[in-house]
């Protein structure tokens, strides 16, 4: 499949429409075109490479810089700010970047060469350059890092075909109307976020662009604002309606879908929406998959609570004799950057393995009960013990440690570790620690000391018991 440059074709069938807005500045799709040309003339002075890394919040700018990457024919590689220096560089260095491009806002004068902070690019002088006249199918469009049980980064290829796949799923899914508005605060750097940049160019619809997740300015948005979307993932939507059962307002009335994602939510949370009128639609999707392929429909929230829903149009799903999450579906990644055999070790007779644990009801709604290994999720951000655990061995004094998750009413989980040291420890210094080499995130909120940890026959350690010792 090749199609026309999507920001080329918006651009010329609806130029007038607003592509994007932050609430003070907006761009028409042909503005926007005009922008980019501009941005890749820059980004062709300073790199001539085909990959381009983006450390970047939900800005206007990161939002045109990342356009005329795509507009350039180059692939994004999205980089979480929240990583530590170590995890970052790890990234940097697997996808082999030359030019990281930074917000001035998360800029540090500690950063070396490869990294370019906006005002840097767009103060150089600025031509006009040819778009990309098209998009390809198989064109890696953007790669975005998720970790995994070792700890080594592995970098999710993301094509045009799976995002217009994608996009177009989730449009048969929500349907489309013209004047719809997707509010984005969800990280563009993750595809909960960068998949409604996609939906944006490929639907010709209007962007609201967040920085930054505050409660109070968010429902400002939701009631003034012809907003009738937006995405979240359960920390968000829990803040949102503590604030707006007290403030006793309503959303615009044309806001019609809080698409949540990106974890579990609880039965009250979503009995609580329904009491505010707060249209729900849970759906499940992962960095692999390009965001959703499954979801429940606005009318079935209420027979199906707890259900992350059905297979979108373009999703097959089965579960395995163990009760795993299995898929096809043409919005699946084509594999890892740089681990070519990754992909293929996770597939079973063409299915892709999940890892998520779950069941369907009689009518094929899926709800999912757990994981196969031992991530878990603290406010929508994925967490591997082990990756955690790996960096704590470096620690002096600590003999072993196993971390797992501990439920948490504001993240949903958090980390706790158990420890073995023949010393007292000291939480402050650990935490301390983990800030220098993991996301604050990752970071365990308690630590245990335990005389040893408990292992089964062959020496694995039983997390099912210390998990158990939490609650
Ligand atoms: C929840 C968020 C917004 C919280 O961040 P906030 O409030 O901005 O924090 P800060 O002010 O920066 O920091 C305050 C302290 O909090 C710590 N902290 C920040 N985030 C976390 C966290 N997640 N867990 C634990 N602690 C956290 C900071 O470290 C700081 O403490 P100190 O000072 O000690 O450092 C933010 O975390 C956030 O944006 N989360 C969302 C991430 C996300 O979008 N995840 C989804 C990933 N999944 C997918 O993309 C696939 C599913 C999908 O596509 C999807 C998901 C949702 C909706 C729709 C879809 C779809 O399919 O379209
Ligand atoms: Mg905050
Ligand atoms: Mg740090």
């Amino acid at each position: 499949m090749e199609t026309q440059n999507w920001l080329l074709k918006q651009a010329a069938t609806q130029p007038e429409k607003v592509a994007v807005t932050d609430g003070a500045r907006s761009l028409t799709f042909r503005q926007l075109a005009d922008v980019v040309r501009r941005i890749v003339s820059r980004l062709d002075q300073l790199y001539p490479g085909p990959r381009v890394g983006m450390l970047a919040t939900n800005s206007l700018t990161s939002y045109e810089i990342a356009l005329a990457i795509l507009s350039s024919g180059r692939t994004i590689v999205w980089l979480n700010w929240r990583l530590a220096d170590e995890e970052l560089h790890r990234q940097i260095a697997d996808s082999d970047l030359h030019l990281c491009l930074v917000a001035d806002t998360l800029w540090r004068p500690t950063m070396d060469e490869r990294f370019t902070n906006y005002t840097a690019l767009l103060k150089l002088p600025a031509g006009s350059s040819k778009l990309t006249p098209t998009f390809n199918a198989d064109q890696v469009a953007s790669i975005m890092y998720t970790s995994g049980t070792t700890g080594a980064p592995k970098g999710v290829l993301q094509t045009f075909g799976n995002h217009f796949y994608s996009a177009t799923s989730s449009a048969l899914n929500l349907g489309l109307n013209s004047d719809d508005e997707w509010l984005c605060v969800a990280p563009i750097f993750h595809i909960s976020g960068f998949s409604i940049i996609m939906r944006g160019l490929i639907y010709g619809m209007t962007v609201r662009l967040v920085d930054k997740f505050r409660v109070a300015p968010i429902e400002e948005i939701l009631v003034n604002e012809p907003v009738t979307i937006m995405s979240v993932v359960p920390f968000m939507l829990k803040k949102l309606i503590a604030h707006l059962a007290q403030t006793h307002r309503s959303y615009n009335p044309n806001f019609r879908c809080m698409l949540l994602g990106g974890g579990t939510i609880d039965r009250p949370t979503l009995l609580k929406c329904q009491q505010l009128q707060i249209p729900v639609v849970q759906c499940y999707g992962m960095t692999e998959t390009c965001s959703q392929i499954v979801a429940l429909r606005a009318e079935n929230a209420l027979t199906k609570l707890g259900s992350v829903g059905q297979p979108l149009f373009t999703t097959q799903l089965k579960l395995s004799s163990s009760g795993e999450v299995l898929l096809k579906t043409p919005a699946l990644t084509p594999g890892y950057l740089n681990l070519p055999q990754k992909l293929p070790a996770k597939m079973v007779e063409g299915w892709y393995r999940t890892g998520d644990i779950g069941h369907l009801d009689k009518d094929g709604f899926l709800y999912i009960d757990g994981r196969r290994d031992d991530m878990l999720i603290s406010g929508g951000e994925n967490i591997f013990p082990e990756e955690v655990e790996q960096v704590y061995q470096r620690y002096p004094g600590i003999d072993a440690i196993a971390v797992v998750g501990k439920a948490d009413p504001e993240w949903g989980q958090v980390p706790v570790a158990f420890v073995v040291s023949q010393h007292e420890v000291d939480p402050a210094q650990l935490t301390r620690f983990g800030y220098q080499h993991l996301a604050h995130y990752k970071v365990p909120r308690k630590y245990i000391r335990i005389p040893a940890l408990p292992t089964n026959a062959s020496g694995k350690v039983q997390r099912f018991l210390l998990r158990q010792q939490l609650s």
